[in-house]
């Protein structure tokens, strides 16, 4: 029996609402299984915890969370009280860049039972990950604004790619399609951002000779958005810089059937560091404290976790869970067109679990 030492930050908006409802699921996986004990200690940091101390986590934060074994993460931002620049760049920007969470792990999969907005599409037709760039590229935060609040007021972001940090993600995402299909496309912009994307498509073409049974792709990301929704059974895995990723599996999410049901982890591969496991949706202000937050992208996220953690076997009992209740579709959220609250999912897939 192994036990395990998990921070959870539920966070803001509907994080408050599923790590609950991922925590329930952990706890029976690790009931059913008997191979595992989860012993969670909560921390109350993002947006309210903001209000009342005038930071998103204390400063020592990440020396506080560094002794555990992985992080569960539900959402930040409630951008009516605060900044949405501050409130991510302060917790979860941070958490990424500090942890070296470099590897951001994104599946995108069409579940039985889900309709997606695409005509005719099938489970099988998407199942793909996006692995996206974690730590630098677009987010690396440098920049700043000259003659504020003047006339002349300019504003500069910039993307910085380093040769290091391309090909680190870049050997991840190989090894990823070595365990797949032995296929990978490289997402860049580089025919109009010719000094940081051209360095990555150089540093790609480079980490493929290590590997040359995966068959390769380069894409611009603006094709790379329509093939996902005009071809996505083409595609099995693709890297891409930091936004690119993060824009390219909000597209993942919606033609798999609901950002509400997409998984993400964020990974520091030599664990050096505590990983972190966050679902692809933000914190929806629009619809917290209504119940009706879908809680399978937290639940699979949490699979993920136990993936990560060394408990394939759970982690696919999470999985499976999740695929028969969705197949069976008489428990399904709002955002899948049916009307069953957060909890009342997190019961059915629990269900599922403990017959299995
Ligand atoms: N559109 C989904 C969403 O709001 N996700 C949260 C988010 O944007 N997080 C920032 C990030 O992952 O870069």
């Amino acid at each position: 029996m192994k036990d395990y030492q998990i921070a959870l930050i539920p966070g803001d908006g509907i994080g408050l609402e599923v790590t609950p409802e991922g925590v329930r699921v952990l706890d029976a996986v690790a009931e059913v299984t008997g191979d595992f004990r989860m012993h969670y200690t909560s921390f109350p940091w993002g947006c309210q915890y903001y209000l009342e101390t005038g930071r998103m986590m204390p400063e020592d934060g990440t020396d506080i969370l560094k002794p555990y074994d992985a992080l569960y993460f539900g959402a930040v931002g409630l951008p009516a009280k605060v900044p949405d620049h501050i409130s991510l760049r302060d917790l979860l920007i941070r958490l990424r860049m500090e942890f070296d969470q470099y590897i951001c792990l994104r599946p995108c999969r069409l579940l039985p039972g889900v309709k997606s907005p695409l005509a005719g599409r099938k489970p099988g037709d998407i199942d793909m990950v996006i692995v996206r760039e974690n730590t630098e590229g677009e987010y690396s935060g440098c920049g700043g604004l000259s003659h504020p609040g003047m006339p002349m007021e300019a504003a500069l972001e910039t993307s910085v790619v380093t040769r290091a940090g391309a090909e680190r993600v870049i050997r991840s995402s190989f090894d990823l399609a070595m365990k797949r299909k032995k296929r990978l496309i490289c997402v860049t912009k580089s025919n109009a951002q010719r000094h940081t994307m051209t360095l990555w498509d150089r540093c790609f073409a480079d980490v493929a000779r290590e590997y040359p049974e995966v068959a390769t792709e380069y894409m611009l990301v603006d094709a790379m958005a329509a093939r996902m929704i005009l071809r996505p059974e083409t595609i099995d895995v693709a890297v891409a810089s930091n936004l690119f990723g993060d824009i390219l599996t909000d597209v993942g999410g919606a033609i798999s059937g609901s950002l509400g049901i997409a998984p993400s982890a964020n990974i520091n591969p030599e664990r050096r560091f505590p990983s972190m496991f966050e679902p692809v949706h933000g914190s929806a202000p629009d619809i917290m404290g209504k119940g009706i937050a879908d809680p399978i992208a937290m639940i699979w996220t949490g699979g993920m976790m136990l993936d990560f953690l060394g408990h394939g076997e759970a982690a696919g009992l999470i999985e499976k869970a999740i695929t028969a209740v969705t197949e069976e579709g008489t428990s399904l959220g709002p955002d899948l067109g049916g009307s069953a609250s957060t909890t009342q999912i997190t019961d059915a897939i629990i269900a599922k679990i403990r017959a299995m």
